[in-house]
């Protein structure tokens, strides 16, 4: 099975079909409900119908997206659809059962994703692991496809790709990311306003728990691999959403000297999640994480593992000190 199907594929079976349902995987972030609202709303102007599925809703902090509000849970029931459409989605497990469930009477699915990992599960795949997010991807589309790209559409795109980029700073970022936010510009986008809803908009109880955080926070010896950790009792305290998380291991991958920076999450009912940022692609945090049972890119990827957290804690650390010993060694 190809990786990339040719855009013209997805048109026609963006011409060829009315009902269309998209979604994307649980605990949505950015690129998530970006890509999403992205495409959705260009098939909408199309004259399609589409449904917008998280099997967690739309986060809070996502709300300002004109169009959000068309996002939902998906329904109990299976509605007949035509397409099923996962985007940013590594593995159809990720999805949630409650999409799977809705989707059942989809004649054919798509898969358009920016994960290395993604193990390609859908009728027509299109994973491009050099797309620094699904929302670079879904401008693209709409690009050589011609399909209108509304406010709505600009609006979700620009904050896929920059939540997926730390606002345009990794170096998955590449030229035509910088020309696609120049484009999106040109077409009315309101950067410092997206910018401020996007980035300045945070509830008190984040920093409360950026606080708690920081009292976890540990170094290795070598000062290459920082991690923090959050129990679930804190998510109780401090009335937490999946959300208010998100970003923050980034304060702790900016430390100087460090090469991974590792958030250990317990979650309700034990498991863990785990997410893992590498400065430095020598060290493949998405091996690692596929070592687990996990995936995501080099340069940041994710684990859900059986707990506690202290077992979890030991494993992936020492899988990542070998990581790092080995990739100091060949220098
Ligand atoms: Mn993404």
């Amino acid at each position: 099975m190809s990786d990339k199907v040719n855009f013209e594929t997805l048109g026609e079976i963006f011409r060829q079909n009315q009902t269309f349902a998209l979604m994307s995987h649980m605990r949505p972030d950015g690129d998530a409900i970006g890509s999403v609202l992205g495409l959705g709303l260009a098939l909408e102007a199309m004259g399609k119908t589409v449904h917008f599925w998280n099997v967690d809703g739309l986060p809070d902090s996502l709300a300002f997206l004109p169009g959000s509000e068309k996002i939902s849970l998906p329904p109990a029931e299976a509605p007949d659809i035509d397409v099923a459409i996962a985007l940013d989605t590594a593995t159809k497990v990720r999805l949630g059962e409650g999409n799977l469930i809705a989707a059942a009477k989809a004649k054919l699915w798509v898969n358009i994703d920016h994960h290395i990992s993604n193990p390609l599960y859908a009728d027509v795949n299109y994973v491009d692991a050099t797309s620094p997010a699904t929302g670079q991807i879904v401008y693209e589309i709409l690009q050589a496809l011609e399909m209108p790209i509304t406010a709505g559409s600009r609006d979700a795109i620009y904050v896929a790709v920059s939540t997926d980029t730390g606002s345009f700073q990794y170096d998955s970022t590449t030229a035509r990311t910088y020309r696609m936010a120049a484009d999106l510009m040109e077409r009315g986008l309101a950067v410092g306003d997206i910018n401020a809803k996007t980035y300045d908009s945070h509830p008190y109880r984040r920093i409360e728990l950026l606080r708690a955080l920081l009292n976890t926070l540990e170094l290795s010896t070598d000062g290459k691999v920082a991690h923090w950790v959050m129990l679930d009792q804190l998510r109780i305290d401090l009335a937490l959403k999946p959300e208010d998380s998100e970003g923050l291991i980034d304060m702790i991958r900016a430390i100087r000297g460090v090469q991974v920076a590792v958030f250990f999450e317990e979650l309700p009912g034990g498991k863990v999640r785990v997410s893992m940022r590498s400065k430095d692609r020598s060290v493949n945090v998405c091996e690692i994480a596929t070592h687990f049972g996990g995936g995501g890119h080099a340069l940041a990827a994710g684990i859900r593992m059986a707990g506690p957290i202290a077992q979890a804690k030991q494993q992936v650390l020492s899988a990542i000190a070998a990581a790092v010993s080995q990739k100091n060694e060949s220098f």
